[in-house]
């Protein structure tokens, strides 16, 4: 008796959920629909690196020019490029990647890191920005300071998940389905588009926490290259992804 009643709980719990509109918890079909309002959802498998929005130079002394160089045209033309090669003359060439990552687990493990470095570091450089004393304003900082209590605290637990993040690795500002956001972290070339990931939404802000981000000038020290990034952080691009996540999740 005590079971019925329990499942008749939680059909009526699920069910209330579907006439929402919104399976609970999200599954793999959301996710594709809510990345499909992105426009970011045009890049597939056969997408090539788009031009680096500013000078090698341009984000001293916080990246040197050095690493920037090494790291747009070898490490990401070569997470492209593998890309490339793993899509080609398979039939899901000309699908959007974000489709990809919401079913990651049915594909070739290196198309998961090359699929992943080519999209995680696309978004990197776009929330990267000459050093100009932007902060966060407006929705995003009053969203920032409900979550983490101040916009302080809120650098300390995402500068935390980079510092803390072990081997190599991202830390991530995202916005989860019930558009709250969250910080998380995440190995290798993982990001919260994956369905193998434990904190699933829409990123808008990433921090790259590889050794080859931050080695030439930083050495061992990557917890004083997380507290440098702040100061190039590009807020306005990090806004606009995040009203644009938040038209997506609703
Ligand atoms: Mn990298």
């Amino acid at each position: 008796m005590k079971k019925l009643v329990l499942s008749v709980l939680a059909v009526s719990f699920f069910a209330a959920f579907s006439f929402a509109g919104k399976p609970f918890p999200p599954d793999n079909a959301y996710w594709n629909k809510t990345f499909s309002k992105l426009a970011e959802y045009q890049l597939t498998g056969q997408s090539k690196q788009l031009p680096l929005p500013y000078a090698y130079n341009a984000l001293e002394p916080t990246v040197d020019a050095k690493t920037m160089e090494i790291h747009y045209s070898k490490h990401h033309a070569a997470y492209t490029k593998n890309m490339n090669d793993l899509t080609a003359s398979t039939d899901y060439a000309s699908k959007p990647i974000f489709q990809l990552f919401t079913e990651i687990e049915k594909y070739p493990v290196g198309l998961k890191n090359n699929a992943g470095g080519f999209y995680n570091h696309l978004l990197f450089w776009t929330i990267m920005a000459p050093e100009s004393g932007q902060a966060p304003s407006g929705d995003l900082l009053k969203a920032i300071n409900e979550t983490f209590g101040s916009f302080d605290k809120f650098k300390e637990v995402f500068g935390n998940a980079g510092k803390k993040q072990f081997g190599s690795g991202w830390a991530w500002l995202l916005v989860k389905d019930d558009g709250k956001l969250a910080v998380s972290s995440t190995p290798n070339q993982d990001n919260p588009l994956m369905s193998t990931t434990e904190v699933r939404g829409i990123p808008v802000l990433t921090l790259d926490v590889w050794e080859h981000a931050y080695y030439l000038n930083y050495q061992n020290r990557r917890a004083d290259y997380v507290d440098a990034f702040w100061k190039i952080v590009n807020w306005k691009e990090v806004t606009r992804r995040y009203e644009e996540a938040l038209k997506a999740v609703k």
